[in-house]
């Protein structure tokens, strides 16, 4: 059994946002700014993940990520047809994503990839499965500085 104790805990921030997989961008984003009061922050296509996502904000900072499929063989669009809309991730924030990721493969905790990928906002980002976390996906999360 590897040591899991305070594995990643130096590295974790607080929580960045939590994620959506939606059908419909638009509808989605005009129903989390006129029912909830949530700003759009940041629009993007991330070819690499397979999404066009908004990330939108309240006052006190906390955010929501949306993510649409660009296609039905993408993550999202995989999630869509297998789950139907609903939370897809909640992510952390990190202070140092490479060594998080790390940490976590000498812990034998599942990242789903095993460097960094570009994410939203010039951010990098990784994921640990959902199967080590209760059958929620984390998003890592390091903006850079
Ligand atoms: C799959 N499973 C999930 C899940 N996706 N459980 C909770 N939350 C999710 N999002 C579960 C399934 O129910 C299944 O459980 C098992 O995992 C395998 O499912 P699968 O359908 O075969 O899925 P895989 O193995 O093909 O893919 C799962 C995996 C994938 C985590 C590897 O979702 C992935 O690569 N995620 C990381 C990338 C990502 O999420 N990109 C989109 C966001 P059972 O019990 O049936 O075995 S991009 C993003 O967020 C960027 C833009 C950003 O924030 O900046």
């Amino acid at each position: 059994m590897p040591a899991v104790e305070k594995v990643i805990a130096d590295l974790v921030i607080g929580v960045d946002h939590v994620g959506f997989a939606v059908q419909n961008l638009a509808t989605s984003i005009e129903k989390w700014e006129q029912v909830f009061g949530a700003t759009l922050h940041s629009r993007e296509i991330n070819q690499d993940q397979g999404v066009e996502e908004a990330m939108l904000r309240f006052s006190d900072g906390s955010q929501i990520q949306l993510l649409a499929a660009l296609n039905p063989e993408s993550v999202i669009g995989k999630f869509l047809a297998k789950r139907g809309e609903g939370v897809q991730q909640v992510a952390l924030q990190v202070s140092n994503l490479e060594l998080a990721t790390q940490r976590l493969t000498e812990a034998q905790i599942p990242t789903v990839y095993p460097t960094s990928k570009s994410g939203s906002n010039k951010s990098s980002i990784n994921f640990i499965h959902p199967k080590y976390t209760g059958g929620v996906l984390i998003e890592l999360v390091q903006y850079s500085a």
